[in-house]
């Protein structure tokens, strides 16, 4: 330091990179009335003082103002071992000259929530309040963080972190979880007012991974991340080695001095230290740092349980890979105290995340997840999950000048070969472009279509250009199949532009007859291609003759003596079903009388014909011809003719009435039949005493004989007279008294009628037939027979 006056100094000092600089300022001690005369006062030293000069070298003052360079020793690298389980790290000394081994601060806390702190210390505390995770003890660099815990289990006494807030200068940064059980929904607010992903302000860097929250300070590479339920504080040794304090402890490596209160007195059990660290808040005025010595929490109050197979996995093989860098013990403790003191199964995984944090940290990356049903994690839209992945992954916008930060975590990222289009968007694209204005992504030069504008990704400015669509001329423009009209319709290629195509409107088709001849029947269908409807004629399934159509089975008429029917065989010419034809046979037998004949031309067969009468007597026919006569053998008397009128034949029968013929009157031996079979003849005896009949009606006391009754009587000459029956005059049949005869009846027989009388009644009457007569000497009377009787009255 030299006066160079004004009570100015210039102070010239060695810097970090072994240049000399000067400063000008106020001369801050004044020169002391009697400085000892140093030896080499160029160099302010004293004999056999050293002093370091630049570039690592060592100087003694001789005298006189000379100097000794002597060679500058490091002392031998000493490997230590950090007891925080983190692998030691070379560091510069003060002069920049000499490295030696450290061991970097990390800090963490998780679940309901368990501490691991700077020098890898565990314990488990519970508190509502925001209490310091670390303050600096001699403010440097004006970093301090809190962590706001709130009860996170309704059902149990236990505290999740909520929040965590790291000031920085003049900065507040509050990384805060909304949603303490559950999906995470996460808040960055800074000093006061949230703000939105990824943030550079003030030196600081906040972003974050979807599951995590990560703030760095570049300046000082101080990482804090704060996911789901955990956070962790990661601080170098050389910026903040043996300079923290609070429930993160004093990072020295030495886990022993970690529990120490506010005041400096140290304290056996961590948890009890912890109450000791709230911060006062007006909202929350329980939260005062204990008054008196608090007793000791008895640990391990809780009943015994059987934790989660989940927490086993943290032993398993599956995380092996970490098991040498970073000892899964404490993690493995915290997820048993979860597993039995929360009622959220969730918020084991903390454990395993927080360990899973510390193994990508160390450079272990383990995909675990995806081993728990728990714990499974899930990315939106295009992005996967990843156990280890660049806290800030790569976009299109990257400047390759920026130096990115190294944090890995776990989160959900593009998938390999792809990159975030830009930090503020969540899009993974696999070339870098534009972004279009509806926020797709398109490659550069990459052309395409937009609100009917021609737009393309400019290569230069990045910036997407639109003009509006050309539209090519119409290429039809007129319709030549009929039905067909000319439709403007919009471009189904090309939305915007309408194009005129040619398309079918049927009511347009000509009129058109789609009917068929007989026996077809017509399909009208619309061939492809075409518009208007066609027909076809398709054979019905009936026969057709002349134009007529006849049913399967129906009978066609047809000339030439054809017996035609429709059968159900298909003609294979047309379609149609096919007409069989038979020669009709004619029925020539005729019944006895009738005469087959063929009458007409136009007629195939002919008709029976009568010829002759039929005569059926008892069953046994006769014919007869026309005018002929005949009589059955048996009865002769009954003659049967014949008679033809126009075309019938009338058969008529008539009776012989044979005249009275008394066998008693015929000389024997002359009895014969008539030449016509019927009648009997005989030679008569002599004119003598004999039978004589006459036929009259009978009165009788009113009453009459139906018919009239054939009487005999006797008659004829005996030798001197005849005589008539006295019998027969005997009774009052004759009005007048018989003539007297001698001709009378040898024999005679009663016969009985009935006489029909006017009142209805029957009378039998009897009288006396005269079966022969002789003649006999007696008296005899006068005949009164053959004479006119009176007639009946009508
Ligand atoms: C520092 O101050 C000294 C004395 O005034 C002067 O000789 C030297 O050039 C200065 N160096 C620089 C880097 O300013
Ligand atoms: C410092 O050391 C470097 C190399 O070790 C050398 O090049 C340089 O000249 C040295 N400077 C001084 C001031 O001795
Ligand atoms: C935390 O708050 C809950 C209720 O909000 C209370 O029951 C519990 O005792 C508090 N815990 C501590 C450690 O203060
Ligand atoms: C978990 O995911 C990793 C990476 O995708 C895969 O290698 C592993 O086989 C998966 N394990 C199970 C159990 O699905
Ligand atoms: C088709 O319609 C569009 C809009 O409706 C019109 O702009 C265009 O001129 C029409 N095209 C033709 C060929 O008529
Ligand atoms: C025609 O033929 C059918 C069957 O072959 C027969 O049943 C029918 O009686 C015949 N008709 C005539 C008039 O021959
Ligand atoms: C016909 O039959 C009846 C009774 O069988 C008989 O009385 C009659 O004499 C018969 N006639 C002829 C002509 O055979
Ligand atoms: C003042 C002082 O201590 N000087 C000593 C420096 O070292 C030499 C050699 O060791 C001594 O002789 C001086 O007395
Ligand atoms: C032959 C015969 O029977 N003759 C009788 C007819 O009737 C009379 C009167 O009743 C009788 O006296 C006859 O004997
Ligand atoms: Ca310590």
């Amino acid at each position: 330091m030299t006066h160079i006056g004004a009570g100015l100094c210039l102070t010239m000092i060695c810097s970090d990179v072994c240049e000399l600089q000067n400063t000008t300022g106020p001369c801050l001690n004044p020169p002391t009335p009697t400085p000892p005369v140093p030896d080499c006062p160029e160099w302010d030293k004293m004999q056999n003082e050293t002093f370091l000069l630049c570039n690592c070298t060592l100087a003694r003052c001789i005298e006189d103002n000379i100097i000794e360079i002597i060679p500058y020793e490091c002392p031998p690298l000493e490997e230590i071992e950090c007891a925080n389980g983190k692998k030691p790290v070379l560091v510069f000394d003060e002069d920049y000259c000499c490295q030696h081994y450290v061991c970097d601060c990390f800090c963490e806390g998780w679940g309901d929530p368990h501490y691991i702190t700077f020098d890898g210390h565990f314990y488990s505390f519970q508190g509502n309040c925001t209490y310091v995770l670390m303050e600096e003890k001699t403010p440097k660099h004006n970093l301090n963080i809190y962590i706001d815990n709130v009860n996170c289990d309704p059902g149990e006494d236990v505290s999740c972190p909520r929040s965590i807030v790291v000031a920085y200068g003049t900065l507040v940064v509050t990384l805060k979880n909304h949603n303490v059980i559950g999906a995470p929904k996460m808040e960055v607010i800074v000093d006061g007012t949230p703000a939105r992903l990824p943030l550079v302000h003030g030196g600081v860097k906040v972003l974050s991974s979807g599951l995590t929250m990560i703030l760095e300070i570049p300046s000082l590479e101080v990482v804090v991340t704060f996911g789901v339920t955990g956070f962790s504080i990661s601080l170098p040794f050389k910026h903040f080695g043996k300079n923290t304090q609070g429930q993160c402890g004093t990072c020295n490596n030495n886990p022993a001095d970690d529990c120490m209160l506010p005041s400096g007195q140290l304290v056996e059990s961590c948890a009890l230290m912890g109450d000791h660290w709230p911060i006062p808040d007006i909202h929350r005025p329980e939260c005062i740092p204990p008054s008196g010595p608090k007793p000791p929490v008895p640990e391990a109050t809780y009943e015994p349980c059987t934790p989660d197979s989940l927490c086993d996995l943290l032993n398993s093989r599956l995380f092996a890979d970490c098991h040498p860098l970073i000892p899964p013990d404490n993690f493995y403790k915290g997820c048993v105290f979860d597993s039995c003191h929360m009622s959220n199964p969730t918020v084991e995984c903390t454990s395993l995340q927080s360990y899973s944090a510390a193994c990508a940290q160390a450079g272990i990356c383990i995909y675990w997840r995806n081993y728990t049903t728990k714990c499974a994690a899930d990315c939106s839209g295009d992005k996967v999950y990843k156990p280890c992945g660049p806290a800030e992954p790569p976009t299109c916008q990257d400047n390759p000048e920026d130096s990115s930060t190294i944090v890995v975590t776990e989160g959900c990222f593009c998938p390999d070969g792809m990159k975030l289009f830009s930090k503020e968007t969540d899009i993974c694209v696999e070339k870098c472009g534009c972004l279009d204005p509806e926020g797709v992504p398109r490659e550069f030069d990459e052309e395409f279509q937009y609100k009917c504008q021609d737009c393309v990704c400019d290569r230069v400015s990045g910036l997407v250009r639109c003009r509006p669509s050309v539209c090519p001329p119409p290429t039809v423009t007129s319709c030549s199949v009929p039905g067909f009209i000319l439709v403007n319709e919009s471009n189904p290629v090309n939305p915007c532009c309408s194009s005129l195509v040619c398309r079918c409107d049927s009511s347009t088709c000509p009129e058109k007859d789609h009917s068929c001849g007989a026996g077809f029947t017509p399909v009208v269908s619309v061939p492809p291609e075409k518009c208007c409807p066609e027909h076809t004629c398709e054979p019905k399934k009936v026969c057709l003759h002349k134009q007529v159509e006849y049913q399967p089975h129906a009978t066609v008429v047809m000339a030439g003596c054809q017996n035609c029917t429709c059968t159900t065989e298909e003609d294979p010419s047309t379609g149609l079903y096919q007409i069989k034809c038979l020669p009709i046979l004619c029925n020539q037998d005729c019944d006895p009388g009738y005469k087959y004949m063929e009458l007409s031309m136009y007629d195939c067969c002919g008709k029976c014909v009568q010829t002759h009468c039929i005569i059926d007597i008892n069953g046994t026919m006769h014919l007869l011809q026309h005018g002929d006569t005949w009589s059955p053998a048996e009865n002769k008397c009954e003659v049967y003719s014949c008679v033809r009128i126009k075309d019938t034949f009338v058969s008529t029968i008539s009776s012989i009435q044979c005249p009275p013929f008394h066998e008693a009157n015929c000389q024997p031996g002359t009895i014969q039949t008539a030449a016509d079979g019927c009648c009997k003849v005989c030679v008569e005896k002599a004119r003598a005493c004999k039978v004589e009949s006459m036929h009259r009606h009978i009165f009788y006391q009113g009453c009459q004989s139906a018919e009239k009754v054939e009487m005999t009587y006797c008659e004829g000459a005996c030798n001197t007279f005849s005589r008539y029956s006295k019998e027969m005059f005997s009774k009052e049949i004759f009005s007048r008294d018989s003539s007297c005869t001698c001709c009378q009846e040898l024999r005679t027989s009663n016969r009985t009628i009935s006489l029909q009388c006017l009142n209805g009644d029957v009378l039998p009457y009897t009288y006396l037939h005269v079966e022969d007569c002789h003649c006999k000497v007696s008296d005899c009377f006068p005949v009164a027979a053959g004479l006119p009787l009176p007639l009946p009255p009508e």
